[in-house]
């Protein structure tokens, strides 16, 4: 008798993995696989819930169907199963928030990579793009100050700050570098997002990051990217007409020879406010 192919069950096995069955897209950073984690583990306990919620529907129709209960029952249920079923239902929604999604959030939230080896990314969201803008080779962002802000100078940055001198602003267009970073991981990439006029909110999918764009505050989020590629940039708040139009911001990962490239090619182009 032939045996079965053991890399035949092994792709049925694979192919039916839940990420595949969710179709979840791309993934480009290292926290992602937390995020999708969580995502399953959610749907595994949707897929409990509504097998479980039919499989009682259809008893119901027999066991209680009219011809075996002529009369209505007046005391309905004496046992106690359904407030078992529900406490356990419970304790794994808690389980799911206490030991899953909050220590994702606290070490998404608190434990930041240093600054200094980081790559580091300003940007202003505004009705419709988003402004991007580099420290340039000294490694420091220019200064800046409300009063400086106009329509050509969205980050607000003093024309007589050295240090902004050779920032480099480009527009819908992030590059980062897949590189090892100080502490042999992939090289963590820290963004600071606001806005210049109303709520957006940064959003790549393919690297499971999402943080709103609110004018008047700079908020910091970081992550590490795990693969090459192009990866498109929405705008994840309802922001106006042209909201749409946000879509064509694009996050490129790169190797550091053609990230540094690519930076050198857009120097010297942006900060000429006088
Ligand atoms: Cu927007």
């Amino acid at each position: 008798m032939r045996r079965f192919p053991a890399n035949a069950l092994k792709q049925i096995l694979n192919s039916l993995t839940m990420s595949k069955l969710l179709g979840l897209p791309v993934l480009a950073s290292e926290h992602g696989q937390q995020v999708d984690n969580l995502i399953i583990y959610v749907h595994w306990l949707m897929i409990v819930l509504f097998v479980g919620w039919l499989a009682y529907f259809v008893y119901t129709l027999f066991r209680f169907h009219r011809s075996r209960n002529p009369k209505a029952d007046y005391f309905g249920v004496r046992n106690h199963a359904s407030s078992y079923i529900e406490g356990a239902v419970a304790l794994v929604e808690g389980i799911l928030l206490v030991a899953v999604a909050v220590p994702f959030w606290a070490r998404a939230v608190e434990k930041f990579p240093k600054e200094s080896e980081s790559t580091r990314v300003q940007v202003v969201a505004q009705q419709f793009a988003w402004n991007i803008r580099y420290p340039g080779k000294d490694g420091e962002f220019g200064r800046q100050e409300m009063q400086f802000v106009t329509a050509d100078n969205a980050f607000g940055v003093d024309p007589k700050d050295e240090h902004g001198k050779d920032d480099v602003q480009t527009l819908n267009e992030i590059h980062v570098p897949l590189v090892k970073g100080a502490d042999g991981n992939n090289k963590p990439v820290i963004v600071y997002i606001s806005s210049k006029d109303v709520i957006h909110s940064f959003k790549v999918i393919a690297l499971r990051i999402t943080q709103d764009a609110i004018p008047g505050m700079r908020i910091p989020i970081w992550f590490r990217p795990l693969q090459e590629g192009r990866f498109q940039i929405n705008c994840a708040q309802l922001c106006g007409n042209g909201h749409s139009n946000m879509a064509q911001g694009f996050l490129v990962v790169e190797s550091q020879a053609a990230y540094e490239k690519w930076l050198a090619s857009k120097a010297g182009a942006a900060t000429s406010f006088e």
